[in-house]
């Protein structure tokens, strides 16, 4: 299987992230993806190949033009305020609040922001650009006939709307290459969501849709982040009525309960039959990651891959999140040698 992966990721590197009232060492750090390359020319995957430049007009089909241009300037705002530290969210427009965007850059990232725990950072703007560029050339070599391709993303995306970020996540990889599917002609495209928290920024910039549908695996939001969207009861809106599946799960949740959960969203993509598949890959589903509460365990990961491989269809896996990170690369790489077979 091609793998796409930029060094440029390293160039996001918070200094810190605001974890139980401390700040503590980023769990989404450069070493998550550099120990994933190291896995797959381990184990031989295959070709390893750097990304193409895409233009912006890939992500500005998902993403808000004004949300584009605040992250693009954030830093630069931020330092000319003359703060010196990270740039991070302190306040937002809670219920009753005004929703108009303020001048200031403290009440423009609390604007945009979904969450405290994600910083923005001088190379922030750089490394997600490359980040989707890496999605977007593997979604090219789909396109171009590869049957299947890793696109080794970082930072992740799946937490990431129109108009958010949040959850670590800047520009949704996973809904641009999507996206990216549907506007060389696919007619429908399923986007399968296995990370262990809920990708709200897939599911809601694609919730009004019919031609692709938005398939989550997760934590219950009753427990885990993100906690404001996820829950089952979500099933899309207006023509994308029916074509949005939530399946929450309670912590201890162990690969007995995954698997069915993942068995029954098969079913949902084999009866949509759709033209691709893309996969939003977060590996902290895993017993030991240290921010989330299912339990598979490595060989899950490979059982899964293969699963995913009997729906037969083109597949584009995009990586997201995972933090143990001494398991990260031996977790998601057993998910593609699963798949391949
Ligand atoms: C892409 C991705 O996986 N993003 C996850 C973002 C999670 N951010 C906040 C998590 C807060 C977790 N607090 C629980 C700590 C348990 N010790
Ligand atoms: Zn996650």
């Amino acid at each position: 299987m091609l793998t796409v992966y930029s060094e440029k990721h390293a160039l996001h590197n918070p200094r810190g992230e605001l974890c139980g009232g401390e700040l503590v060492v980023p769990f989404e750090c450069p070493a998550r993806v550099e120990h994933i390359l190291q896995r797959v020319k381990k184990v031989a995957l295959g070709d390893i190949i750097a990304p193409g430049n895409f233009g912006i007009e890939a992500v500005a089909r998902v993403h808000d033009p004004a949300y584009v241009r605040f992250l693009e300037s954030c830093w630069r705002q931020w330092s000319a305020a003359g703060y010196r530290g990270d740039a991070i969210a302190t306040v937002w427009p809670a219920r009753g609040m005004q929703q108009r965007i303020p001048e200031h850059i403290e009440g423009k990232l609390g604007y945009y922001a979904l969450a405290c725990e994600t910083a923005i950072t001088r190379g922030t703007w750089e490394a997600a650009r490359a980040s989707v560029d890496v999605a977007l050339t593997a979604q090219a070599a789909l396109r171009d006939g590869e049957r299947a391709a890793f696109a080794l993303c970082r930072p992740p995306g799946h937490h990431a709307a129109a108009d958010l970020f949040g959850g670590y996540c800047f520009i949704n990889n996973a809904a641009v290459a999507t996206q990216a599917f549907i506007d060389q002609g696919a007619e429908r495209v399923a986007l399968l969501d296995v990370d262990f928290h809920h990708g709200n920024g897939s599911q809601a910039v694609f919730y009004d849709r019919s031609d692709i549908m938005f398939l989550s695996l997760h934590g219950d939001p009753k427990y885990a982040f993100p906690h404001f969207l996820g829950y089952a009861d979500e099933t899309g809106c207006g023509a994308g009525e029916g074509y949005n599946h939530n399946y929450p799960m309670g912590p201890g949740t162990c690969f007995s309960t995954w698997g069915e959960a993942l068995a029954d969203a098969c079913r949902n993509i084999r009866n949509y039959a759709p033209d691709a598949l893309v996969v939003s890959l977060g590996v902290d589903t895993f017993e030991h990651d240290p921010i989330s509460f299912f339990r598979l365990t490595s060989e899950d990961f490979r059982r899964y891959g293969a699963t995913i491989a009997r729906l037969d269809l083109p597949t584009l896996f995009v990586m997201e999140g995972g933090y143990a990170v001494d398991e990260i690369g031996i977790n998601a790489v057993n998910v593609l040698e699963g798949y391949e077979g």
